[in-house]
């Protein structure tokens, strides 16, 4: 099965009650790069990729829909082996993962809908057919973000990120002991995710000043250098979230032991068969972790729910979706989170077939 067309659409997602607020930035709605592939048996494939603003992370949407411009000409014509057609956009362009993702997602959809097979399937197996979800708050004052921990809690949800950073640090203590006071000892998961808002000095403190909760520090720091500093002081376990471009850095933290878990995006990473190395290497160390995306439609979250649905559940941190703020579905069903967790999508490849003309002509088609 060859690659005989490739069409990019950009999809408007504005947030719900927005914004969202995280330590670095604060957002609306957001700009999602959709990827249609066409083949020469006549099947086609989805792919997306969304940033979630310019800040998070070094990637942006306008940046997403100009890497895949720069390879599309060359991937007409390439085989869907997903191996295969990884080392051909590398070969094409240096770095830009996050937008090689999309076609390695609509890769997955194809050869899950050539075979009849869903794509966790093709990804190694479906352990289970009701998915952990985890729910963020963003960064907020203390009574508010309580109130949205004891709804998650009784909404099922098995693990809460609360957001922190970007102000002073003894208002995220603050909020961090109120949560917990809803939550302890009711069987919910915490992680105080500083997205690299902290300087080392408040991430110390932190962890000091609150030895008696039992949360993971998700990304306290900018870089993975300040997060090795205050690796052996902390009391707390270290997830890298941000810093963990590659499968390089994946491989070198986890060999210096420089973090307990990781939280992971699928595109960051470079797209489903790059999270499945990613998966099996945390495997190889204990290494509990998510499945997530930085936000995106359906598409990216069926991306996300099929890959996390065959991670070892004993390591499985939860697959974070956009859903909760986002309207509509790009289908009929889409993909939701209902009791914290979400249903596996039936397939074939991802389960989700996007209705006809919803994001509009193609900014660019190839
Ligand atoms: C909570 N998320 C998965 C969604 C936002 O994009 C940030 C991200 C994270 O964990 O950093
Ligand atoms: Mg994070």
């Amino acid at each position: 099965m060859k690659i005989t067309e490739i069409h990019i659409y950009a999809h408007d997602l504005p947030v719900k009650n927005g914004p969202y607020t995280m330590a670095n930035a604060k957002v609306w709605a957001l700009d999602t790069t959709l990827v249609q592939i066409v083949t020469d048996k006549g099947l086609t494939g989805w792919g997306e990729t969304c940033p979630v603003g310019p800040t998070y992370q070094p990637h942006h949407a306008l940046g997403a829909r100009a890497a895949l411009a720069e390879m599309a000409p060359g991937l007409i014509g390439a085989a869907l082996h997903p191996v295969a057609l990884r080392r051909r956009m590398d070969s094409l362009l240096n770095g830009h993962r996050y937008a090689k993702a999309a076609i390695d997602i609509a890769a997955h959809d194809l050869i899950g809908k050539a075979w009849g097979v869903r794509v966790a399937d093709l990804l190694g197996g479906a352990v289970t057919e009701n998915v952990p979800s985890y729910y963020a708050t963003g960064v907020g004052a203390p009574d508010e973000i309580a109130r949205i921990a004891a709804e998650k809690l009784a909404e099922g949800y098995p693990r809460l990120q609360v957001k922190i950073g970007g102000r002073p640090v003894e208002e995220d203590i603050a909020v961090l002991r109120k949560v917990w006071e809803v939550i302890g000892g009711k069987g919910m998961r915490l992680a105080a995710d500083g997205n690299r808002g902290l300087p080392t000095r408040d991430a110390l403190r932190l962890s000091r000043e609150c030895p008696d909760i039992p949360f993971v520090m998700e990304q306290p720091c900018n870089t993975i250098e300040e997060i090795a500093a205050i690796r052996g002081q902390v009391r707390h376990g270290i997830y890298i979230d941000e810093s963990g471009e590659d499968l390089a850095t994946v491989v070198r933290a986890a060999g210096q032991g420089l973090c307990d878990g990781f939280g992971m995006k699928v595109t960051r990473i470079g797209g489903l068969q790059q999270m499945a190395a990613f998966r099996d290497i945390c495997e190889a160390r204990t290494l509990p972790h998510t499945c997530d995306d930085a936000w995106g439609g359906d598409i990216i979250a069926a991306a996300c729910t099929h890959i996390g649905a065959t991670v070892a559940p004993r390591l499985n941190e939860g697959v974070w979706l956009a859903a909760p703020y986002i309207e509509g579905n790009y289908d009929r069903t889409g993909v939701n989170i209902r009791g914290g967790h979400i249903r596996l999508p039936e397939g074939p490849g991802l389960g989700v077939v996007p209705e006809d003309g919803i994001f509009g002509a193609p900014v660019a088609s190839f």
